[in-house]
């Protein structure tokens, strides 16, 4: 069927104003109460799991948007969760996209620890000696997590010496990225592994993955496909090639240079620029100016607009560094020493109209992307990648199923850029979507049918921040929003 013919419901682009019902918004039976339920069922004590039989350890970026919605519940358990993430990380900077859970047996997930040999393979990295971790990261989602779960509380936060505490980590955190991983030489980070972008399946992928050797079937065991559908996560095929890389990169003790796989990819700065303008916010709060750091902040949104802005297509690009390298450029887009621009239209493109110094046009420009044929017309949430691509597939992982998470970014993005209906619209579809769905892990875009995992965390994080924002006195919810 040709989806351009599908004009039923486009909430995003006719911009339906949101009408908050009337319950309280913490009474019984309110979104609140099964949110909370949710993230109170996957607590571990110190930290909260995305999804218990799934994803059953801590999860670098999950942790990130959990702690944004846990600020409702307790602005300590928010406080905690971040903590307990940032004491796992490794001497380098780096903040592990995995902290293992040494209660839970080795078999329930894989990857487990007994493959990423942190505390030998990473020693020279500096992991830590008592915990068990990945060596790969996630999304930098973390300044801006700590900056919001101060506002809620800013007095317990002061009171306990919060963002003193995590100001040192996170700023490591954004040393190591800036400097280990701007393989490209253009100043943005780049990431090595399809997993450190967090949309582990993306067709935007599907180039540079090709260019590696697949792991063996029988070296390996997937534990995912116990607890989802085999048809709508990655191909086994596909999980060879994660299994390679990471090993790779373990064989290689966690060194940082331009490894096989190699992407500048514009959410995973985005929100590295976001976060560079929440620590910019955290450190005016400890005293500093803050100056040098919003300076840097402007320098990277010039980085990402210089580096992958596609004005043709008016959505940024991934670029694959290694596009090119061996004289066949196996992306279709312009090889050469920077690489190449990879033609694929992925949600992470989007993400960027989160940022506030993007320039106007271009705010405009992504507006109009997230609004039109590829990414708003017919759908209920925004697809996680482009609905007229060749690899379009509605149930399949980050393959063109609705993320929550996304569509928490693109709402502040709206929000942000002043498109204030839109923004209202967006959030009122992920918080029927969320509720309805079971708080579901992702949503075929068109229809909200759940997917993946339900009980998700980050879901019913963040489910729970847009009802608290929308419900909030004007005056509160500029706190709330202020990032
Ligand atoms: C690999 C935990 C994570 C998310 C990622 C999501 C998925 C893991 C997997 O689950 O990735 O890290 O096994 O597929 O893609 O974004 O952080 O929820």
């Amino acid at each position: 069927m040709d989806r351009t013919a599908q004009l039923t419901s486009p909430a995003l682009a006719r911009g339906i104003a949101y009408d908050p019902p009337p319950l309280s918004p913490t009474g019984p039976g309110s979104l609140h109460v099964r949110a909370a339920r949710v993230l109170d069922g996957n607590w571990t004590g110190g930290s909260t799991v995305p999804s218990r039989n799934l994803y059953p350890h801590q999860w670098s970026w999950d942790s990130a948007f959990i702690a944004i919605g846990l600020r409702h519940l307790s602005p300590l358990r928010a406080q905690t969760e971040l903590e307990t993430l940032l004491a796992a990380q490794w001497a380098d900077g780096r903040i592990p996209h995995i902290v293992f859970n040494p209660s839970v047996p080795l078999d329930a997930y894989f990857p487990s620890p007994d493959f990423w040999r942190s505390s030998t393979a990473g020693r020279a990295a500096g992991a830590p000696r008592t915990v068990q971790t990945s060596g790969i990261v996630q999304p930098p989602v973390h300044a801006l997590a700590a900056w919001l779960v101060h506002l809620a509380d800013p007095g317990l936060s002061r009171a306990r010496g919060f963002l003193a505490g995590v100001y040192p980590r996170l700023a490591a955190w954004h040393r190591y990225l800036l400097h280990r991983r701007d393989l490209g030489g253009g100043g943005l980070a780049s990431v090595v592994h399809p997993w450190e972008q967090g949309m582990d399946n993306s067709p935007c992928w599907d180039a540079p993955l090709a260019r590696v050797a697949p792991a063996p079937a029988r070296s390996f065991r997937r534990a995912d496909l116990e607890h989802g559908a085999a048809e709508d996560r990655p191909t086994d095929l596909d999980y060879g090639r994660y299994v390679r890389l990471a090993a790779d990169y373990r064989d290689a003790e966690y060194a940082d240079r331009k490894r096989e796989f190699a992407v500048e990819d514009p959410a995973f700065n985005a929100l590295l620029i976001a976060s560079e303008h929440a620590l910019a916010r955290i450190a005016r709060e400890l005293g500093a100016t803050g100056t040098a750091r919003h300076a840097r902040a402007q320098r990277l949104t010039a980085a990402l607009v210089d580096r992958l802005w596609d004005p043709e297509r008016e959505i940024f690009l991934c670029r694959d560094l290694r596009a090119g390298a061996d004289g066949a450029d196996g992306t279709g887009g312009t090889g050469g020493a920077d690489g190449g621009l990879i033609p694929e239209r992925g949600v992470s493109g989007l993400v960027p109209l989160l940022l506030p110094e993007l320039p106007r046009e271009i705010a405009a420009a992504l507006v109009r992307t997230l609004s039109g044929p590829h990414f708003g017309t017919g759908t209920l949430l925004v697809p996680s990648y482009d609905l007229l691509g060749e690899a379009f597939d509605p149930h399949r992982y980050w393959r063109g199923p609705a993320w929550f998470n996304t569509g928490w970014l693109l709402e502040r993005g709206l929000r942000e850029h002043g498109e204030r209906e839109r923004a209202d619209a967006l959030a009122e579809a992920v918080l029927r979507t969320a509720d309805a769905s079971g708080f579901a892990e992702y949503v075929d875009p068109y229809t909200g049918e759940a997917c993946g995992a339900t009980g998700f965390s980050w879901t019913a994080a963040l489910a729970l921040d847009l009802h608290h924002r929308q419900r909030a006195p004007h005056d509160e919810r500029q706190n709330l929003d202020k990032s």
